[in-house]
C-alpha cells in the first residue's frame, strides 16, 4: 500500500459523458445514476474563469413529481405571476417555508418498494438567469452541482442538460453548446424522493433541495480536466516520491522543494522534505502547467504513506490512534447547506478539544472541508452516501446492496466519491458506507476502489466477515469488549465461522471501534476507559464518537420563544424523535459537557504527578509531535486561591515516548486543602489555537502547612437549634435564622438521562420505575427533640412494594453552624437493584441564585463524566449551573463539593453548606425547577424558574454511560444500596459573611 510505483493508473482520461435517459420510467425512479453527466474528477481550482451561481433563485413547489413543464419556454418563466417565490441557493427548501422536514433513524419515510415512491413527491423547481461575463469562451464550459437531494433535472435555455441522483456528490454537465452570449436561463426541478433515496437512509433530516454550490466553469481547449496525485513518504529515507497523472500533459511545479517545470507523470524523488500528518499537516504549495498553454492549475500536496503493517495501522512509519468524532454536516438554521466558516469552526473546534480524526458520517462532506482537513490537520475517513438502513424492516429482502441491478448506482457514488477526493492527504481512509448490511455490490465497490486507489485502506463496517474491510470494525462494542479484541481474543463472528480463511484474515486486521459513546443527552460516560483501553492495544487504530452536533432545527414557538425541534415537532410522521439529538456540541455548536470530558479523556499527554517525590512524569501520547511546541506550567491553589505559580522545563519527549522533570520545591502554606495544578499550553500560535491554549492538565494534592487553618472553625455568632425552626410532627427544618428552608427530603430520583432510558430492554430507567423509585412516600417514624439534639427518623418506599430506606437525621449545633448528619440505609429486598441517586434536598426562596463552590468545576460532572472537573474555587449563577440539553433530563450536578454559598445579590445574604470533613465532598445540583418539572418538559423553554430554589446534596448519583446506543455505565458507576452518609454545616450568612 506504500509503494507509490504500485499506484493505479488510472482512467484520468476524457470519458464521453453519459448517455441520456431512455424515457419509459421516470427518471427519478429509475435504476440510472444520472444521465448526460461528466466523467467523475478531482477536485481543484484552475486559473480559467469561475461564475458562481449561488444566491437568490426564484422558487415554487408542486405536490408530485410529474408537474407540468412549463417553465422551459423562450425567456423563462414570468416568475412573478404569483406562483414563484425567492430562495437562496444553496438552501433545503422546507427550512424556508415549503413543506416540513422530516426526521426518521432507520424507517424510510415512504413504502419498501424499491426503486419506486409515492405519487406525493414533493417537487421543487427553482430558476435563475444570469449574464455571462464579457469574454467567457462558451465552448467546453461545465455546470456543476455539489450537491442537489436527492433527484434533479436541468435545462439551461430550455435545453435539456441532464439528469442526477446522489445527493451528497457533485454532478457536471457540458454546459458550452447550451450557453448563450449575456443572459441565460437556467432551471432546475428537484424531486424530494427518487429511487436515489433507498441509499440515503442516513439517520438525519429528510432535507430536499439544491443545498450545495452551483458554479458555471470556463473550460477552454485544452485545459486540464483531472489529475491524481501520488505523493507518499518513505520514513526510513525521508524523502517523497511524488507522480501526478493528468488527462493532458502538463509539467509540475513546486518551488519550495526546487522543482520548476518537471513532467508531471514522471516520478520524481524529493529527499528531506517534511512528510504530511494530522499533527504537522504540511502542504506544499504546486502549480501544473498544461502543455497546451491552458490555464494553469493550483495544487496543494501532502506527502504520507498510509499502510497496514502487521495489524497496525500506520502512517509514515508510525503507528496511528484515531481519537474521532462521527461528523454529520449540520446546521441549526440551514441544515446541510453549511457555510465554509462553519465548516472552519467545526474543525478549529475539533482541533482545540484534542480531536485528531473525522468520520464523515455517512457521507462525502463539502469539498471545502477536505481543503480544510489538509490544511488543519485531520486524519479523515470519507464516507460514501450508501446507507440502505431501512431494508432492516424487511428483514433486508431487496437490499440494494445486493441486488446487482441497483449495482450502477453503488458504483456511481463511489466513483463520484473517490474520484473527488483522491487528491487529499488528510483522507487516509475509504469508506464504503454505512448499515447497508451485505452484498455482492459491496464487492463491486471495493474491488474497484482498491485497483484505483491501492494507497489507501478500506473500512466496511456492517459485512462481519470484512472481506470488504481493511479494518474489523464495531460499533458501541463495550470497554471490556475492545480490551479482548485489543488482545487478539474475541470470537469469530457467525458469519466467519465457516469460512476459516476469511476468519484468519479478519484477525490480522486493525481494529477501529467506527462508532462508540453515543453522545445523547447527559452523557457519554467512560470515555477515559475506553481511552486508556485503546491505547493499551496496538490493533486498536481508534475510535469515532456517535456524533459531533445535536440535530436540533431551531424554531420558534407562538410566544416568539426560540428552541431546537426534533423528530415529530414539525407534526413529521413516521419519526425517529429525539434520537437525532446525540451530538457533543448543541445544534448551535455551544459545546455540551461531553466536549470537555473528551477533550480530557484524549488528551495528548498525559501527566502524572508525584509531589513526595518532586517530579512529574509525562507520557507524549502523540502519534508524531514531540513536546517541543507545549510550554509546562504549574499553580498551586490553597483552598482554591492561587498561591504560587511557575513553569516546569521538561526535557524533549519523541512521540509516544515518557519523560521527567523536576518540581520546583513548592511554598508551604497558607494551609487549607493545597492543590497543584500542572498545565501543557501552546508555547506560540498555532493555525487552530492561539499561544497559551491548554492541551492537557493534570492536579495533586499537596500537603498543607500544619500550622495554617484557611478558615476559623467559627466566623460568626454560635449557633444552637434554637436557631432554626422545625416542623414538629415531620421533623422537617422550616427556617434557619432568618432563612426559609425546607427539607431535608429524601432524594432517590433524578430526571431520567435519556442514557437512562435506554434502548429496548436495555434500560435502567425500565428497572428504576419498577422498582417504584419514582414513587416513593415517607412516613415519619420519630421525632425527638432534645436541648442539644434532633432526630428524625423515616422510612420511605414505594408504593406497593417492600423495599424501602431507613433515614436518619440529627441535627446538633457545631460552632457558627448547624451539623446535619443523614444516613440512609436500605431496609428490604433490594437484590439486585441500583438507585438514580443517594442524597437530600432543600428548597430555598428563588432570589439566592448566586452559588459560589470550591469542589470540582467549573462544568458539571457525574461518576463516569468526571475527568474534565478539577478542584477549584468557582461562581455561577443558577441559570449558569444548568446545561441546556435539547432534552430536558439530569444536568449541572458538581461534584466533589466541600462548600457552597447560595447568596441573594441585592442583600448578600443566603446559606452556606458545607461537607463537615472535607473529605467526604458531596455532589451538588441547585436548578430553579423542580426534578419533576425537568421530568416533564420536552424542551427547555416548557421550563420556567419558580420562586423556590431546589438544592440538592448527594452522598452518590448513578454513571451515564451510554446505553441510549451502547453499553450503560461500567459495574463501578452503577450505584447499588448501600448504607450512605451525608454530614453536613448549615450556616445562614448575614450580609457581607459570603466568602
Ligand atoms: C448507528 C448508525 O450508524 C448511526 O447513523 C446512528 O444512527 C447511530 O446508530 C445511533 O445514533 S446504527 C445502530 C444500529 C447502532
Amino acid at each position: 500500500m506504500t509503494n507509490p510505483d504500485e499506484t493505479a493508473q488510472g482512467p484520468v482520461h476524457g470519458e464521453p459523458p453519459e448517455p441520456g435517459g431512455t424515457g419509459t420510467v421516470p427518471y427519478w425512479a429509475d435504476l440510472a445514476p444520472g444521465t448526460g453527466r461528466r466523467p467523475p474528477r478531482a477536485r481543484f481550482t484552475s486559473g480559467a474563469a469561475r461564475l458562481d451561481l449561488n444566491g437568490t433563485w426564484s422558487f415554487r413547489l408542486w405536490p408530485t413529481a410529474d408537474a407540468p413543464l412549463d417553465f422551459l419556454g423562450p425567456g423563462g418563466p414570468d416568475t412573478d405571476d404569483g406562483t414563484w417565490s425567492p430562495l437562496p441557493v444553496p438552501s433545503h427548501w422546507v427550512l424556508h417555508g415549503h413543506g416540513i422536514p422530516r426526521y426518521t433513524n432507520t424507517a424510510y419515510p415512504f413504502p419498501i418498494d424499491p426503486p419506486h415512491v409515492p405519487d406525493a413527491n414533493p417537487t421543487g423547481d427553482h430558476h435563475r438567469t444570469f449574464h455571462l461575463p464579457n469574454g467567457w469562451r462558451p465552448a467546453g464550459s461545465v455546470l456543476r452541482f455539489d450537491g442537489v437531494d436527492s433527484c434533479f433535472k436541468v435545462w439551461l435555455n430550455g435545453r435539456e442538460l441532464g439528469t442526477s441522483k446522489g445527493s451528497r456528490l457533485p454532478a457536471e454537465f457540458d454546459a458550452g453548446r447550451a450557453l448563450r452570449p449575456g443572459r441565460n436561463d437556467l432551471a432546475v426541478r428537484v424531486h424530494r424522493w427518487s429511487s436515489g433515496s433507498y441509499l440515503e437512509d442516513q439517520d438525519m433530516w429528510w432535507l430536499p433541495g439544491i443545498f450545495r454550490d452551483v458554479t458555471l466553469l470556463e473550460v477552454p481547449d485544452g485545459t486540464l480536466g483531472d489529475c491524481f496525485v501520488h505523493a507518499s513518504y518513505d520514513h526510513e529515507r525521508g524523502s517523497g516520491t511524488l507522480r501526478i497523472d493528468t488527462d493532458v500533459p502538463a509539467r509540475l511545479s513546486l518551488p519550495e522543494l526546487g522543482v520548476h517545470g518537471h513532467r508531471a507523470d514522471r516520478p520524481l524523488t524529493l529527499p528531506g522534505l517534511e512528510p504530511w500528518s494530522a499533527e504537522h499537516p504540511r502542504l506544499y504549495a504546486g502549480e501544473l502547467v498544461p502543455l497546451t498553454g491552458a490555464e494553469p492549475v493550483g495544487l496543494r500536496i501532502g506527502f504520507r504513506s498510509v499502510a497496514i503493517r502487521d495489524g497496525v495501522f500506520t502512517v509514515n512509519g508510525a503507528p496511528v490512534l484515531l481519537r474521532g468524532v462521527n461528523r454529520h454536516e449540520h446546521d441549526p438554521d440551514h441544515g446541510r447547506a453549511l457555510t465554509v466558516d462553519t465548516m472552519r469552526r467545526d474543525l478549529l473546534l475539533m482541533k482545540r478539544n484534542n480531536i485528531n480524526a473525522v468520520r464523515t458520517a455517512h457521507y462525502p462532506p463539502h469539498p471545502a472541508f477536505l481543503d480544510l482537513c489538509d490544511e488543519l490537520g485531520l486524519w479523515v475517513v470519507d464516507e460514501c452516501d450508501i446507507e440502505t438502513h431501512g431494508f432492516i424492516h424487511a428483514d433486508w429482502a431487496g437490499n440494494p446492496a445486493d441486488d446487482p441491478r441497483w449495482r450502477p448506482m453503488l458504483m456511481d457514488r463511489m466513483r463520484r466519491m473517490v474520484e473527488r477526493d483522491k487528491n487529499h492527504p488528510s483522507v487516509v481512509v475509504w469508506s464504503l458506507g454505512n448499515e447497508s448490511h451485505h452484498g455482492t455490490n459491496l464487492a463491486a465497490l471495493s474491488d474497484w476502489t482498491r485497483e484505483r486507489d491501492p494507497s489507501r485502506p478500506l473500512h466496511y463496517e456492517r459485512d462481519r466477515t470484512y472481506r470488504h474491510s481493511d479494518f474489523y470494525s464495531l460499533m458501541y462494542a463495550s470497554v471490556a469488549e475492545v480490551d479482548r479484541i485489543g488482545r487478539h481474543e474475541e470470537p469469530a463472528p457467525e458469519e466467519t465461522a465457516a469460512e476459516p480463511g476469511l476468519e484468519q484474515r479478519r484477525r490480522t486486521l486493525p481494529f477501529l471501534l467506527c462508532e462508540y459513546a453515543h453522545a445523547m443527552g447527559n452523557g457519554p460516560g467512560s470515555l477515559t476507559e475506553y481511552q486508556r483501553t485503546l491505547e493499551r492495544h496496538p490493533r486498536c487504530a481508534g475510535a469515532f464518537v456517535w456524533e459531533w452536533i445535536d440535530h436540533g432545527l431551531r424554531r420558534t414557538d407562538e410566544e416568539g420563544r426560540a428552541y431546537f425541534a426534533y423528530g415529530g415537532d414539525f407534526g413529521d410522521s413516521p419519526h425517529g424523535g429525539t434520537f437525532c439529538i446525540d451530538g457533543l456540541l448543541f445544534p448551535d455548536r455551544t459545546p455540551s459537557p461531553g466536549l470537555a470530558a473528551y477533550k480530557k479523556a484524549v488528551e495528548p499527554v498525559g501527566i502524572g504527578i508525584d509531589a513526595a517525590a518532586g517530579r512529574i512524569r509525562v507520557h507524549n501520547r502523540y502519534d508524531v509531535r514531540d513536546l517541543t511546541h507545549l510550554r509546562f506550567t504549574w499553580t498551586l491553589e490553597a483552598d482554591g486561591v492561587p498561591v504560587a505559580q511557575g513553569e516546569v522545563k521538561v526535557p524533549p519527549a519523541g512521540a509516544r515516548q515518557e519523560a521527567e522533570a523536576a518540581l520546583p520545591v513548592l511554598p508551604t502554606g497558607p494551609g487549607g486543602e493545597t492543590w497543584l495544578t500542572v498545565r501543557a499550553v501552546l508555547a506560540a500560535d498555532e493555525p487552530w489555537a492561539p499561544a497559551g491554549h491548554e492541551v492537557a492538565w493534570a492536579q495533586a494534592r499537596v500537603p498543607a502547612h500544619p500550622a495554617h487553618r484557611a478558615r476559623p472553625d467559627a466566623r460568626g455568632r454560635r449557633l444552637t437549634l434554637s436557631d432554626a425552626r422545625f416542623d414538629a410532627r415531620t421533623g422537617l427544618l422550616r427556617a434557619l435564622g432568618g432563612l426559609d428552608l425546607d427539607g431535608p427530603h429524601l432524594d432517590m430520583w433524578r430526571a431520567p438521562t435519556e442514557n437512562d432510558r435506554g434502548m429496548g430492554d436495555n434500560s435502567v430507567l425500565r428497572q428504576w420505575r419498577a422498582a417504584g423509585l419514582d414513587r416513593l412516600v415517607a412516613r415519619t417514624e420519630r421525632v425527638e427533640r432534645r436541648p442539644d439534639r434532633l432526630v428524625v427518623q423515616t422510612r420511605t418506599a414505594p408504593d406497593g412494594l417492600p423495599h424501602g430506606l431507613r433515614v436518619r437525621q440529627t441535627w446538633t449545633p457545631h460552632g457558627d453552624a448547624l451539623l446535619l448528619t443523614v444516613d440512609i440505609v436500605p431496609d428490604g429486598p433490594w437484590d439486585g437493584l441500583t438507585v438514580p441517586r443517594a442524597g437530600v434536598r432543600f428548597t430555598l426562596p428563588a432570589r439566592h441564585d448566586r452559588v459560589r463552590w470550591y469542589g470540582k468545576g467549573p462544568g458539571e460532572a457525574y461518576p463516569d463524566s468526571e475527568q474534565a472537573a478539577r478542584v477549584g474555587l468557582f461562581a455561577k449563577d443558577v441559570a449558569a449551573l444548568q446545561t441546556p440539553y435539547v432534552v430536558p433530563q439530569e444536568n449541572g450536578r458538581r461534584a466533589a463539593v466541600r462548600w457552597a454559598e447560595l447568596v441573594a445579590p441585592e442583600t448578600g445574604t443566603g446559606l452556606r453548606v458545607e461537607a463537615a470533613d472535607h473529605g467526604l465532598p458531596f455532589g451538588l445540583t441547585v436548578r430553579a425547577w423542580s426534578t419533576e418539572d425537568l421530568e416533564a418538559a420536552a424542551h427547555p423553554h416548557d421550563l420556567t424558574p419558580g420562586d423556590r430554589l431546589h438544592l440538592h446534596v448527594d452522598a452518590a448519583q448513578y454513571g451515564l454511560g451510554s446505553a441510549s446506543c451502547g453499553p450503560g455505565p461500567l459495574e463501578e458507576h452503577r450505584l447499588r444500596p448501600r448504607t450512605w452518609r451525608l454530614a453536613l454545616l448549615l450556616r445562614p450568612l448575614g450580609p457581607g459573611e459570603a466568602g
